[in-house]
């Protein structure tokens, strides 16, 4: 006992990362991408924790409206503009997409960057600060973030987007805009009790804590499982009467313990994407933000939150479905694509996934 403790006690982030190199010399390259993370993370949470107090910079809206549709928070812009920051002084990024961002950036051939980059081996996509518009209210908020490897033949150029972009453009968009199955890492950062860590190198899900005393995250979640079945469902349920029936009729039957596992189900929903999934992955249950009549394809974006989000989940052991799609399989179309997401509990979601197949979808 005394030598698995010795063994994952005080193993920093840095040092988890530092053997993984020594023992996958082709990952040394996202030692350095994970110690920009870390330390981005470290001031977004400090940026978070600080945000309500009167002397706050960060107080408010931007008076901007993102690509979203949605007023962007001050917060938002800051989070964005700190990891963007963090990413591009790694020298190893070559293109980045964010869901602040109406495009994707090109940090090799946009001038100013290029100083910077080493390499544009990786591509990084990233949710700044999901579910920001809970940070007043102190619920908590997270950083979602995914990488690919990039093709080297690719160069975008930007003025292109939107107007009469090359075939070779237009790869690199869509190189950009990769299958969750591609992704190299996926990592997220939860703001809340206490500031996790969550990342996967597609090898296991690890989570760390920050110890603020040391300023690290530290190893407490090594190889994390999430339970293969459940009876906690996390959903928005004043969206109910809009989901597709195979659904209703799912978590109808959970409600009154006549699913599969007799159990019945609790709601445990906190609006915060992030705080969701953690909450799954520890205790187990079924997250999940539908498809319904008034937005088919859900809320939530492939590209930056499902497919990152979806990595995690499968390393753990779970599953993560549109209902009759895994969600790692879809390829986006472009960089700000919405997709159906229920995910969690491997058995729970395999009895999502045959209520649709037995309605024929
Ligand atoms: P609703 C936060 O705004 C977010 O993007 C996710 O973090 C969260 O899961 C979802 O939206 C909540 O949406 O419609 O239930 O408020």
């Amino acid at each position: 006992v005394l030598d698995e403790v010795c063994e994952t006690t005080g193993v920093t982030l840095k040092r988890y990362m530092n053997e993984v190199a020594i023992l996958n010399p082709e990952m040394t390259e996202l030692v350095t991408l994970f110690g920009a993370i870390d330390t981005a993370c470290k001031a977004i949470s400090n940026l978070v924790k600080r945000s309500q107090l009167p002397s706050s910079e960060t107080l408010g809206y931007q008076g901007e409206i993102n690509v979203q549709g949605e007023d962007q928070k001050k917060l938002d812009v800051i989070t964005n503009d700190l990891l963007k920051r963090a990413l591009r002084f790694t020298g190893r990024i070559g293109v980045l997409a964010s869901e602040e961002e109406d495009v994707p950036v090109d940090l090799v051939n946009t001038e100013k960057e290029a100083v910077y980059t080493e390499t544009d081996k990786y591509v990084c996509v990233f949710d700044p600060l999901d579910g920001s518009s809970n940070v007043d209210a102190g619920i908590p908020t997270g950083t979602i973030i995914g990488i690919y490897e990039h093709d080297e033949n690719c160069s975008i150029d930007e003025e292109c987007v939107g107007v009469d972009c090359s075939a070779a453009e237009l790869k690199c968009l869509t190189n950009t805009l990769q299958p969750g199955t591609n992704l190299v890492a996926a990592a997220y950062c939860l703001y809340s009790s206490s500031t996790f860590l969550v990342l996967t190198l597609g090898a296991g899900t690890y989570g760390f804590t920050l110890d603020e005393n040391l300023g690290e995250f530290v190893l407490s979640h090594p190889d994390m499982k999430i339970p293969e079945t459940s009876s906690i469902i996390s959903f928005n349920e004043a969206n109910t009467h809009m989901w597709d029936e195979p659904l209703q009729e799912v978590v109808g039957k959970w409600k009154t313990g006549k699913g599969k596992s007799g159990k019945s189900f609790s709601s445990r929903y906190i609006g915060s994407m992030v705080g969701d999934v953690h909450r799954t992955l520890l205790y187990g249950g079924v997250f999940g933000y539908p498809g319904d009549t008034k937005n088919p394809n859900g809320k939530l974006r492939l590209l930056y939150e499902g497919a990152p989000m979806s990595f995690i989940m499968e390393q753990a052991g779970g599953a993560s479905t549109t209902g009759t799609q895994r969600v790692m399989e879809i390829t986006p179309e472009f960089v700000h694509q919405r997709v159906p997401i229920i995910m969690g509990s491997k058995n729970d979601i395999e009895e999502v996934i045959e209520a649709y197949k037995a309605a024929g979808k």
